[in-house]
């Protein structure tokens, strides 16, 4: 065998024992969700041949010739009955793509398909792709919205970018058709946008993330939401806002939808994100709220403080202290898999029930907004344990 022939069959057999490796329950306790050891995606999933050229001839060395930084930030669904993932795959060269990934277990053996999404080029300006939140509308398509990254052509700032909402949709996450980006009227950027998997007032109704500027949210106020009556027309006229940013709060600086919400019998369960600034960067935490089935854009249980911060390994990676999701999966039988990526770089699962996060959110007390408010929270919760071990 050549040298480039032994190297092939060792990360061949490096990459099958990556990807049979079973997962199991993380040290880890809260009573919320169980926290599993494993990330499920790595760029180490990222397949060979995506990675190197297998030629002998053109590759005598075996050499990487594309690489993949970072596997992270994915849209969730099951699918014909498996657990279907479209990742974020970031590129060395920083532009991220989307790929699928699935497996029959929720949990572990997640493969990449042999191919990327190819998304139709129709939009020329756009330069990154990244975060997409699959929503299985009861009009029938699987939608996939995301956020369309391009120069901003008005500010001569190198680093200067505008973020849209990019919308496509699909029957088997194989074949995609891209609709116009979504326009919302009263906000000159959109980043985290998601569509609800139902009509509301007969329109397609969506929760955004009205912006200012590429980073920055300035003036806007928490999470949006928004109808639209043609989505292969998309406009928004009006955006309410739903869950808001709260000072000294987990979401100060910013906040934004995650997964799809997942009707309950309750509410919508929305698992979202919050963004707090802090002396080492920002530090991104994913967090709970409840809506109103009669009315999405209401919050009617909003508990205090994050669902999932980052812990551990999860806190270091490209973008240090960030978790992040866009993708969850309930499943028939009550189960609910959240995932969630850790610092821009890997993808994990949590694992819980509807029900156990309906009841998270509706009986974990809300902010009380102050310190003092706080310990007063504190308090009765012991006077009520300490009640409780006396009996
Ligand atoms: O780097 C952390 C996250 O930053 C962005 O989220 P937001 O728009 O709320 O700041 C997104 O780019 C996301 O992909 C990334 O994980």
């Amino acid at each position: 065998m050549s040298m480039s022939e032994i190297a092939f069959a060792r990360e061949r057999a490096r990459y099958e024992a990556l990807v049979t490796r079973k997962n199991k329950p993380a040290d880890f306790y809260n009573g919320i969700y169980t926290r599993w050891e494993n990330p499920v995606l790595t760029r180490d999933h990222a397949p060979l041949i995506w990675r190197y050229d297998l030629n002998p001839e053109t590759n005598p060395y075996f050499m990487e010739r594309l690489g993949v930084n970072a596997v992270f930030n994915a849209g969730a669904i099951k699918l014909n009955g498996r657990y279907c993932l479209v990742a974020r795959v970031e590129g060395g060269d920083r532009k991220s793509f989307f790929a699928v990934a699935e497996s029959e277990s929720p949990v572990d053996g997640f493969r990449f398909r042999d191919y990327p999404i190819q998304l139709p080029d129709t939009c020329p300006e756009e330069v990154n792709v990244y975060d997409m939140r699959l929503t299985q509308h009861e009009d029938g398509w699987i939608y996939g919205v995301f956020c369309s990254e391009s120069k901003d052509p008005e500010n001569p700032d190198l680093s200067a970018a505008v973020a849209e909402a990019g919308i496509v949709r699909t029957k088997d996450l194989t074949t995609w058709e891209r609709l116009p980006n979504l326009v919302t009227k009263e906000s000159p950027q959109q980043r985290n946008v998601c569509l609800l998997p139902e009509f509301v007032d007969g329109k397609y109704a969506f929760f955004t993330r009205p912006m200012d500027g590429f980073i920055d949210t300035g003036s806007g106020g928490g999470i949006g939401f928004g109808l639209c009556e043609d989505i292969t027309r998309p406009v928004i006229e009006h955006e309410r806002i739903t869950s808001r940013r709260k000072y000294h709060t987990i979401t100060e600086a910013k906040n934004g939808a995650g997964a799809v919400p997942i009707r309950t019998e309750q509410g919508w369960l929305h698992i979202a994100h919050g963004v707090r600034n802090t002396a080492a960067g920002l530090r991104y935490v994913v967090y709970v709220f409840l809506t109103a089935l009669d009315d999405p854009a209401r919050v009617i249980a909003e508990p205090s403080g994050f669902l999932i911060a980052p812990r551990e390994g999860e806190r270091t990676g490209d973008v240090s202290n960030v978790v992040f999701t866009n993708g969850a999966i309930a499943d028939a039988d009550g189960a609910l898999y959240i995932y969630y990526a850790s610092s821009d770089t890997r993808l994990h699962v949590a694992s819980t029930t509807v029900e156990r996060m309906v009841d998270y959110a509706l009986n974990t007390p809300p902010d009380p907004m102050q310190s003092a408010d706080c310990v007063k929270q504190w308090c009765e919760l012991i006077d009520r344990n300490l009640a409780c071990l006396a009996k």
